[in-house]
């Protein structure tokens, strides 16, 4: 094989690596820049990944990340967020799996268009009634769907 060629077969492979790793990581930048711009200064943010078979989790969770468990014994998680009355929150909503759903009832929150795999949904609100509520998933997701919740507290 000629010497050029072999160097043009490096040239490529280099380039089809870096495209893989780079591409990856670049949408990951992308995304997160894009969601920073939209907090404002002082906002208390949460992240929940939802998924189909563990519920809402906190922080940001990847498919590969969550272990799958046999159907038999699936336990929710449910994540309590606690924050001050008048606080401004923000709720940086995820999927690892399939498209998961939203509400937060009293504090009208209410999600429509679902919560997409790859892409940061951001609800916003001001907590400024005390108490205890529970938040869910508006989209029927799977078998866990009716226990995809969470508990949000907002101290006097
Ligand atoms: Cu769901």
């Amino acid at each position: 094989m000629p010497r050029g060629r072999k160097k043009l077969e490096y040239m490529i492979l280099f380039l089809v690596l870096a495209t893989l790793t780079g591409l990856p990581l670049g949408l990951r930048a992308y995304d997160r820049k894009v969601w920073q711009e939209k907090i404002p200064a002082g906002a208390k943010v949460f992240t929940l990944t939802g998924n189909a078979e563990r519920g809402w989790i906190s922080g940001d969770v990847h498919a590969f990340e969550v272990l799958s468990t046999a159907k038999h014994d699936l336990i929710a998680e449910r994540p309590v967020i606690t924050v001050a009355k008048g606080d401004l929150v923000v709720l940086r909503l995820r999927s690892s799996d399939v498209i998961h759903g939203f509400s937060l009832k009293d504090f009208g929150v209410f999600i429509t268009d679902g919560i997409h795999p790859g892409k940061s949904t951001l609800v916003k609100f001001i907590a400024d009634k005390a108490g205890t509520f529970t938040f869910s998933c508006n989209a029927i997701c799977g078998a866990m769907h009716e226990k995809m919740q969470g508990t949000l507290i907002v101290r006097a």
